[in-house]
């Protein structure tokens, strides 16, 4: 247990450097390309250094329901504006199905009716956002790794990129849209979900209705909200500006370890 908290405590300090480094909270800064490189660096560094201490299965902490937050904090989009999203939220998402597609043998669309019929995993557990706060709340979900051995992965497939519903800027060269990405370790990980519920209820429109992604070593970018595709593909240098997300576009890590 001690020497546990002590290699969490050296990750978090691993971690920590990030925001040292100048990027403070969830906005575009205007880092030079010389802290994006160094950044990048360091991010390798983190990844290979999690992984040999923890190894591939290790579990993020769960915790009990006495310690859940009494208000989970909403970030980044809160309510996505345009049609498409609007018309599944006027349906109470009965329109909506998730996609599953890209290097799979059985491409799949699944109704949120269907993924509340699966088998599902409950997890208490700790968001922690880059800009520095942090909430415990109890997710339920499907786990992803099910739905990828369902859907058949073509032994090309190397990531999982999660395409969501909201537009967070509008850019000339379309690449506004939230994404993320996460590679197989992490998306066969047992405590990877698609979460369809917060604290027993249905999640709500802030923090991502109908169905959001849990992955629960990782900082809050990653939890995607508003899913509408996972696709699996070889290499991420295709897919908007070609680093696997959003934020990571932009200059954030792309494993972000906690
Ligand atoms: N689609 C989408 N997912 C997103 C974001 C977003 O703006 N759009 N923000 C991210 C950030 S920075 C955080 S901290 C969490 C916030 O989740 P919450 O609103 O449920 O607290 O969602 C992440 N996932
Ligand atoms: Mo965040």
């Amino acid at each position: 247990m001690n020497r546990l908290l002590t290699r969490r405590r050296f990750l978090i300090g691993a971690t920590v450097t990030a925001s040292t480094l100048g990027l403070s909270g969830c906005d575009a800064g205007s880092e030079s390309e010389l802290t994006k490189s160094v950044l990048r660096l360091a991010e390798g560094l983190t990844m290979k250094t999690q992984r040999l201490l923890l190894g591939d299965a290790a579990l993020a902490r769960e915790f009990g329901e006495a310690d859940l937050s009494p208000v989970f904090r909403t970030n980044g989009t809160t309510m996505p504006d345009n049609a498409r999203y609007i018309a599944w939220m006027n349906s109470q998402f009965s329109t909506w199905k998730l996609e599953i597609g890209g290097l799979v043998e059985r491409p799949v669309q699944l109704s949120l009716d269907e993924l509340k019929a699966l088998p599902s995993r409950t997890q208490i557990t700790r968001h922690d956002c880059v800009e520095g706060w942090s909430a415990i709340g109890k997710w339920t979900g499907v786990p992803l790794g099910m739905l990828l051995h369902a859907a058949g992965l073509k032994p090309e497939a190397r990531y999982i990129v999660f395409h969501c519903a909201d537009q967070y800027e509008q850019a000339t060269d379309g690449a506004g849209w939230y994404y993320e990405s996460i590679d197989l370790v992490d998306a066969f990980h047992p405590q990877t979900i698609l979460a369809y519920a917060l604290n027993n209820r249905a999640l709500e429109v802030a923090h991502g209705a109908p169905l959001r992604l849990r992955v629960e070593r990782q900082l809050g970018y990653k939890q995607a909200k508003y899913l509408a595709r996972i696709e699996a593909v070889a290499d991420l240098a295709q897919i908007y500006r070609g680093r696997g997300g959003f934020w990571e576009d932009r200059g954030y890590e792309w494993y972000a370890g906690i």
